[in-house]
């Protein structure tokens, strides 16, 4: 099933289920070459989720803010390509819920131990927000925060599951989301983790 969070953003339940296999494991040989690491805030903050990238443009942060970059600082060396089994989830998952046509040159790969979380914000490092934003999760559940467009709004939340995706667009790109401290458990594919992948056309 699929349930629409807003104007432009729509929930598809289990939506990655069929290709998890395919994309846990290609996630799993990115994240071998590339590592997870803690990013800095501007604000001198680290942050409790592990982070990397995969794709033409990887999300950084650093005492300067965040930015996308091409070359990963740990290395000097270009992200990881996609793999094709990233990029056509997330290409058709767009396509489900009203976004033709994207093609995603970036891919975010957060992980999150137990007790991560991440802080109200909004993602305004992309060129063109005429583009979505669309998340993958895995493994342990996570209570996903919904705002609006001022952090002080009130948020919904929404409850995310291994394999549930996300499209986000139009008017709810700029609202602010965050996630919630995830709790202790296990889960049979990821162990005592969550994972979330998220593409975006970012250059
Ligand atoms: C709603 N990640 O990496 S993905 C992020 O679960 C981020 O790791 C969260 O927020 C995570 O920036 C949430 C869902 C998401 C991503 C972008 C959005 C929701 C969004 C942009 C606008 C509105
Ligand atoms: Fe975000």
């Amino acid at each position: 099933w699929s349930e629409h969070l807003g104007p432009g953003s729509v929930l598809l339940h289990a939506f990655a289920l069929q290709a998890v296999d395919a994309v846990y494991s290609d996630v799993q040989q990115v994240i071998q070459q590339s590592k997870l690491r803690q990013m800095v805030t501007a604000g001198g903050y680290q942050m409790s989720v592990s982070t990397t990238n995969c794709g033409e443009l990887g999300w950084v942060s650093d005492l300067k803010g965040y930015r996308y970059e091409r070359l990963d600082p740990l290395t000097g060396l270009p992200w990881q390509p996609m793999p094709e089994s990233l990029e056509r989830l997330a290409k058709q998952a767009a396509e489900a819920a009203g976004y033709p046509g994207f093609e995603p040159d970036a891919c975010l790969i957060n992980r999150y131990d137990v007790g991560c979380k991440m802080s109200l914000h909004q993602d305004r490092n992309e060129k063109d927000y005429r583009w979505p934003v669309v998340s993958l999760s895995l493994g342990l559940p996570a209570i996903f925060m919904f705002g609006g467009d001022e952090r002080s709004d009130k948020y919904s939340n929404i409850l995310l599951e291994h394999g549930d995706i996300m499209v986000w667009g139009g008017p709810d790109r700029m609202r602010f989301h965050g996630v919630k401290q995830v709790k202790p458990g296990e889960h049979p594919v990821c162990g005592q983790t969550r994972i979330n992948l998220t593409w975006r056309k970012a250059g």
